[in-house]
């Protein structure tokens, strides 16, 4: 039965009827639902308006990508589906690379579209920003769905909560029509449609003969390594975590957005002795971790030197919610099916007094190795060059970090983003927020915005200047809702460095350079937020240190040397070498 198309009266007088922009809203309220990351527009201007009127904090931006990355972001801090609001077609597909990026990094997000009508669109005959959203949407996300009446608004916003949360986490696209939202029926009938959805990410318990089969392998190993994953970090079994690596007292290492399960400073870290361990290791047990091209597929080079030696080969115990994932890239001896938490804590329940610590020789080999990095950075990161490069300006953001230990990094560039990753220790969970399993630039200024929107800390993003260079007129967002972010850009004068040149001794500068000397921080000024022009640590620190005080918005232009930056940082190798000289 299609519900009555006649306008509402408004919803302030007495009526007995609602409508589709009220049922949205009260469907996603009635689920938790508290935060909308959008960008207003025909058909979901109102929409926006009335969320905000009903008590839903409505964050808008200059660009749909930064809000699908906020939405996508706050999906993985709070294990709730991030909400992205976007208007029809290009909004839409505005947000698609965040959408994308989102299911490929397990965060759960649902993009709500407004849309043009079906029989328009199926007859092709031209809308206002016509497209078959939900067919372009179905192969970037782990669902899509479009309600076409009023009565279905309950359904559909529950099974997009629900497919983005349960078993691996991921986008979701839910398209909205524009003639849905003034549908109008019955209040009572309205309010009885909506669903609260029970247990939307049901525990997934693993098998006991599977849980077996792990700890006996992992008992026999010379040589264990325990590897988490940003799934680790999802899963907010954190003391669990914590409690596998230090009862078993096998050595670990973080992926990137893992850093901070346990401090980067703790015993059993082997992140300082990557390429010694991965190639070494005789049973490497996977925690929320894919064998992706981050591990080398689990197999053949690590990455960085020349001289690291292959990895693979290894016994492969895995812990993923997702039974597809095993054997992706090589043989896995001991799949270890369902949720981290309830994995973990099951071979928690194996490993007792008597579990046989790791050989001596194996731990003080790791430690050895990573006491020679951390030396050898440490030498590094003393020295004080001028300009600064890469190490000086982390030395300072290692100790602010540091000093602020609940404070939420973002970070995201080429070498600002691997350096950064080396160089600055985390020491709690889910702090580490970065371009993840893509790698893709341009998720800092919505990630920015929504790790202050969702922890209530101050926010520090860590940004190369090509990278700020994707979401940068976010710093008005950022300065119309007067978040406590810190914004350091370090500037380079290009997407690498600065130096490169014209190879045809044209006018053109090369491809990969900027204006050299650009001033960042006046873009933050110009919004009435603080810019703040470093060329020394001094500066620098003193920057950061009055940013995280004031809890003002502040840009750092923290000026880098233009010869620092090696092309792609330590990726370096997947750009594909020329075969012929031209
Ligand atoms: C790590 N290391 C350290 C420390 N931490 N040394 C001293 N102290 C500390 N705290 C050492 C570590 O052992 C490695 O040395 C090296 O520093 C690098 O560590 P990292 O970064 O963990 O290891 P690696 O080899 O770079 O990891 C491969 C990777 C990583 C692919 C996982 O490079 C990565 O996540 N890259 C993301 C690239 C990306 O997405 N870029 C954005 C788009 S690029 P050795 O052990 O001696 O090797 C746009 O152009
Ligand atoms: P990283 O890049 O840090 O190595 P990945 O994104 O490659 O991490 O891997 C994350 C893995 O964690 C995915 O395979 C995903 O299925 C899994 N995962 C996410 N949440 C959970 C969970 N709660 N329980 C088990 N596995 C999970």
């Amino acid at each position: 039965m299609s519900a009555n198309l006649a306008p509402v009266s408004s919803p302030t007088e007495e009526s007995t009827m609602t409508d589709g922009f009220n049922l949205v809203i009260d469907a996603l309220k009635l689920n938790g639902i508290k935060t909308i990351y959008g960008l207003p527009g025909i058909p979901i201007t109102d929409l926006t308006r009335k969320a905000q009127a009903q008590g839903l904090r409505v964050i808008s931006f200059r660009h749909e990508q930064n809000a699908g990355n906020a939405a996508a972001i706050a999906g993985f801090m709070t294990g709730q589906p991030g909400v992205c609001l976007t208007v029809s077609a290009p909004g839409f597909l505005n947000g698609l690379t965040a959408l994308a990026n989102a299911t490929t990094n397990c965060f759960p997000m649902i993009l709500i579209s407004g849309s043009s009508e079906r029989e328009i669109v199926d007859l092709q005959q031209g809308d206002y920003e016509e497209m078959d959203q939900v067919a372009v949407a179905r192969s970037l996300c782990k669902a899509a769905f479009r309600v076409l009446h009023a009565e279905d608004i309950g359904v559909g916003i529950a099974r997009a909560i629900r497919s983005a949360v349960s078993g691996r986490p991921g986008g979701v696209y839910l398209d909205l029509p524009a003639k849905l939202f003034s549908q109008a029926m019955d209040a009572a009938a309205g309010a009885a449609s909506l669903i609260q959805v029970v247990d939307p990410a049901p525990r997934q318990i693993p098998a006991p003969d599977a849980v077996k089969r792990a700890l006996d392998l992992l008992k026999g190993a010379k040589k264990p390594l325990i590897l988490l994953g940003k799934g680790a970090a999802y899963a907010r079994a954190d003391a669990d975590i914590r409690a596998l690596v230090e009862r078993s007292g096998i050595p670990y290492l973080p992926m990137s957005m893992a850093k901070g399960l346990l401090p980067d400073t703790h015993e059993l870290s082997a992140a300082a002795a990557r390429s010694y361990v991965l190639p070494e290791a005789d049973v490497v047990l996977l925690v929320g971790a894919r064998l992706n091209w981050l591990l080398s597929h689990g197999k053949g080079k690590t990455w960085g030197g020349k001289d690291h030696k292959a990895w693979g080969g290894q016994k492969f115990i895995q812990i993923d919610i997702s039974p597809t994932e095993m054997d992706s890239n090589v043989r896995i001896d001991a799949p270890l099916v369902g949720d981290i938490g309830s994995c973990v804590s099951a071979l928690l329940a194996g490993i007792d007094a008597k579990w046989p610590k790791p050989p001596a020789e194996w731990l003080n080999a790791v430690f050895d190795r990573r006491n020679k990095n951390v030396a050898k950075m440490a030498e590094t990161l003393a020295k004080d060059p001028k300009p600064m490069n890469f190490h000086s300006a982390l030395n300072v953001v290692r100790d602010i970090v540091k000093a602020n230990p609940d404070a939420m990094l973002v970070n995201e560039g080429a070498n600002a983003l691997d350096f950064t990753r080396s160089i600055v220790d985390m020491y709690k969970p889910r702090k580490r927020l970065d371009v993840g399993t893509w790698g893709v630039m341009g998720i800092g200024m919505g990630f920015a915005v929504a790790a202050a929107i969702e922890s209530g800390e101050p926010v520090i993003a860590i940004e190369g200047d090509s990278a700020f260079g994707f979401s940068g007129m976010e710093v008005e967002t950022i300065c119309r809702y007067n978040l406590p972010v810190c914004v350091v850009i370090f500037n380079n004068n290009g997407v690498y460095r600065g130096t490169d040149q014209n190879l045809s001794g044209g006018a053109d500068v090369a491809p990969t350079v900027f204006v050299k000397d650009a001033r960042y921080e006046k873009m933050m000024e110009a919004f009435g937020g603080v810019g703040v022009y470093a060329t020394t640590p001094a500066e620098l620190r003193k920057g950061m240190e009055e940013a995280i005080r004031s809890r003002r918005p502040t840009l750092i232009n923290a000026i880098i040397d233009e010869t620092a930056g090696t092309e792609s940082g330590r990726i370096t190798s997947l750009n594909p070498a020329a075969a012929a000289k031209k």
